[in-house]
């Protein structure tokens, strides 16, 4: 994912969807899928009469209707990413401490969301596309602790603007390769001259281990074209554990050094930071 203010998202390169679903020949089918969209339009917009400068204007039109389109995402990542930055300086301001590590953003590429929209089977158009793929934008937090990680997420969900459409706890209940993180879909107003946009955002939320890991399977995930060998597998598992286990144990030793007072910081609240039942 991602890249701006924040910079890419810790996995280096985005997933093109293209490739998430092993065995599929996603990308032939992707190729397909944009070459009859292409034809299509043409067909609509091409005809054996037509005024080259008319051609000309349709695809003006079109560039356009695509920069609005990328431009309302643009804007919520934009909005998410000063809320987070707000909660940062609040909490380093009042608290001494900060519950989030780093952020990156990034715009879902157009091949990847054509691929993703191939994948589920939708129609390309704009409108479908806008509802139905929700990662356009998306947005990743990296905590230290796993208690941080559930905080940020309440503190973000429960901003009046800010709507959870889908929550995602693969911390609770991880996958079954090893991936943990928590995800939100968030949709939020975005405020334009003549209009207001609602866009959805995806905020991925995790510790610095789980982004290790997250980064370290991407690689595998790529370099074997999703199909991962067996003993590669089992390794991820086990080192998905381990990161498991070294997120508790970090946890508790922090629990620890703020009941002795040790830090001399309260750190986020832990009522607030328990993950909800
Ligand atoms: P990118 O470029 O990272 O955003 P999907 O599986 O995409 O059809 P959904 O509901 O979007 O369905 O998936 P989910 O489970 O919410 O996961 C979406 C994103 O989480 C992925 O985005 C990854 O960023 C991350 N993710 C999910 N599972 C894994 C995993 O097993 N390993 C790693 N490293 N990351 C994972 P994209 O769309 O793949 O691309």
């Amino acid at each position: 994912m991602h890249g701006t203010a924040a910079g890419p998202l810790t996995d280096p390169s985005p997933r093109p969807a293209a490739e998430v679903a092993p065995g599929g020949d996603t990308s032939a089918g992707t190729a397909r899928a944009v070459a009859d969209v292409v034809r299509r339009r043409a067909a609509e917009l091409v005809t054996a009469d037509m005024d080259p400068a008319e051609v000309a204007g349709h695809v003006r039109d079109a560039q356009r209707e695509m920069a609005r389109f990328r431009m309302g995402y643009e804007f919520g990542i934009e909005e998410m990413l000063t809320k987070i930055r707000i909660l940062r300086s609040e909490f380093r301001q009042t608290h001494d401490h900060n519950p989030i590590e780093h952020v990156t953003s990034r715009l879902k590429s157009m091949d990847s969301i054509i691929d993703k929209a191939v994948r589920y089977g939708c129609a390309t158009d704009l409108p479908t596309i806008r509802e139905r793929i929700r990662d356009i934008a998306g947005i990743r937090i990296t905590c230290s602790f796993e208690s941080d990680a559930y905080w940020v997420a309440e503190m973000l969900s429960q901003q009046p603007d800010v709507e959870v459409v889908q929550r995602k706890d693969y911390i609770a209940a991880p996958k079954a390769n090893g991936y943990r993180s928590l995800h939100l879909i968030v949709r939020i107003p975005v405020f334009l001259s003549d209009r207001t946009e609602h866009v959805f955002v995806e905020v991925q939320i995790r510790t610095i281990a789980m982004d290790f890991w997250a980064s370290v399977e991407h690689k595998l995930f790529y370099k074997y074209r999703g199909d991962v060998p067996a003993h590669l597998q089992t390794e991820l598992l086990d080192a998905a554990r381990t990161a498991a286990e070294l997120d508790a144990r970090m946890g508790r030793l922090r629990d620890e050094v703020r009941d002795l007072g040790g830090d001399g910081t309260p750190g986020a609240p832990r009522e607030a930071a328990t993950p909800p039942a």
